[in-house]
């Protein structure tokens, strides 16, 4: 199974620890094509990437993606555009946020109907969120 993570990076990286996190546990069901949104070297790593290759090479990989996941508490215009994205090419797709830490996430995640939006407080809360939201996937 292809995944596709995604997590804000110029929107701020407050939240990489759990970037890794949640890749790590998505490891466990395929290949997490964005493994880099949760790598601390990412700026250079990605140092002789033009934006528009890495623009077309996300959507490449959204296109090649069975499931599409994104941690939104962290608000990203290119998470957004992401999710956007894998809404217009019909992806099975979750959000999932910490209530704690934003006050609302953008009602043009959390209001579209092709899009699961779900809170969670602990990293296991969200495992398990994501291991329903898999299992529901597969069958
Ligand atoms: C330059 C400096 C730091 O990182 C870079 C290279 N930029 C990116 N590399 C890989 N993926 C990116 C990059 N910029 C955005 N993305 C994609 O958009 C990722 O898949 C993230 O899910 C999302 C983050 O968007 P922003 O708006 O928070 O950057």
């Amino acid at each position: 199974m292809n995944i596709y993570f995604a997590g804000s990076i110029m929107g701020g990286r407050q939240d990489i620890e759990i970037y890794k996190q949640i890749i790590g546990h998505l490891k466990k069901y395929g290949k997490v094509l964005t493994e880099h949104v949760g790598q601390d070297n990412l700026a250079q790593r990605e140092i002789n990437l033009t934006d528009k290759h890495i623009h077309d090479r996300d959507v490449e990989w959204i296109k090649e993606c069975d499931i599409f996941i994104a941690e939104v508490t962290r608000p990203s215009l290119g998470v957004g555009y992401e999710v956007r994205t894998a809404v217009e090419m019909n992806k099975r797709i979750l959000c999932v946020y910490r209530p704690e830490q934003t006050k609302r996430v953008s009602a043009m995640i959390a209001g579209a109907p092709e899009v699961k939006t779900l809170p969670y407080s602990t990293i296991d809360d969200a495992k398990k969120t994501i291991d329903d939201f898999v299992k529901d996937v597969k069958f």
